[in-house]
């Protein structure tokens, strides 16, 4: 299903800009890649390449203040919503200047000041969490809403059905994006799934289901424009399936052999990134307008590899700031009460 009432089309500029935020990502995803080949990055990188037009496309129609979760694959959700390149940058490079001094890495990307609640190499943990953040904005009664990407590998697991029927129970201001690029790690998801077709479980939790391609951030854009409204209208949770393909392996290091080189070839023929421009310039935009788009997009991220290489490690000394040193005391408090309870 699409969209009805849609009565919102992107302007040129609309698209100008997206076309920016997705070269920022692209860029990112490339210079990412090869600064872990050359041992600068430590850890794993999951490139976004290829499904670019789905972060920028939602995130175009969010306020700084709403909220979006991420998944594994998540530099583009955090891109996207407004998290500074240097700083994520410098986070991959494990150095103090990132998102979490460094402490985090590629799958822990997390900036509340812009309402990036945070990746997770949980599949699919960050929905759960989304779902709560909306809880709580409902509870305070304040005007935010939370959208949670995830890929249709989530579409498996059991905390993604708690979450949906939270969701729903409670109304929660929430946009729920399903990336499909039809694979879960080396599987074909279709393969690994039972039933006709999985968004008929989201259906069954009474969530309107709307599909697009999430190889068009036009159409992305004017289907999340309209979810969006509703969810922040009060009509409680939507999902939206975007249909889309991810260039490379699971991982950088993961040369996709499972795939075949055709399936490849053709999918990153329809790249976002293309379409995007081929909309610009059938309305009028001239093509050296947009290739300096992606030019000063590309400067940002070289830029931000500068800021990386420059910025000091953290000191083994802070190895146990900012984590959460409750964890001893709260046990205790839970065998306390336990004891409570016996003893009633
Ligand atoms: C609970 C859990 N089980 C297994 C994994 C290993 N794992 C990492 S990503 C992934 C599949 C992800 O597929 P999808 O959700 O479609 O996202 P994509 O990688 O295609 O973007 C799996 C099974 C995990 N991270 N968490």
């Amino acid at each position: 299903m699409t969209p009805h009432s849609v009565n919102y089309s992107p302007s040129v500029n609309d698209v100008l800009s997206m076309v920016h935020t997705m070269a920022l990502i692209r860029e990112f995803e490339e210079v990412a890649a090869q600064s872990l080949f050359a041992g600068e990055v430590r850890g794993s990188v999951h490139q976004y390449s290829g499904q670019e037009a789905i972060a920028t496309g939602v995130c175009f129609h969010l306020n700084k203040s709403d909220f979006v979760s991420s998944n594994h694959r998540g530099h583009g959700h955090a891109i996207a919503k407004g998290v500074s390149p240097d700083k994520m940058m410098c986070e991959l490079f494990g150095k103090l200047g990132g998102t979490s001094h460094g402490k985090g890495g590629s799958m822990h990307i997390a900036d509340f000041s812009c309402g990036m609640l945070g990746a997770n190499g949980v599949v699919p943990d960050g929905v759960t969490i989304a779902v709560g953040a909306a809880h709580a904005i409902k509870m305070q009664k304040r005007s935010e809403i939370v959208v949670a990407f995830f890929g249709d590998g989530a579409l498996n697991r059991g905390p993604l059905f708690e979450a949906f029927n939270w969701a729903v129970l409670f109304k929660l201001p929430i946009l729920f994006v399903c990336e499909d690029n039809s694979y879960s790690v080396t599987l074909k998801t279709q393969t690994v799934t039972g039933g006709p077709d999985p968004i008929e479980r989201v259906q069954a939790f009474g969530i309107p289901c709307f599909q697009t391609n999430g190889n068009d951030v036009v159409q992305v854009s004017t289907c999340a424009k309209e979810l969006i409204e509703k969810v922040r209208s009060g009509a409680g949770p939507q999902f939206m399936r975007a249909k889309t393909y991810r260039w490379y392996g699971h991982l950088a290091h993961d040369k996709g052999l499972y795939r075949d080189p055709i399936e490849v070839a053709k999918a990153q023929k329809d790249d976002c990134i293309k379409h995007a421009s081929n909309w610009l310039e059938s309305n009028g935009v001239a093509s050296n307008i947009i290739s300096e788009t992606q030019q000063k997009a590309a400067l940002v991220i070289a830029q931000s590899v500068l800021v990386a290489r420059q910025s000091p490690l953290p000191s083994a000394g802070s190895a146990y700031e900012d984590v959460q040193d409750l964890v001893e005391q709260t046990a205790s408090d839970f065998k306390h009460d336990l004891k409570l309870q016996v003893v009633e």
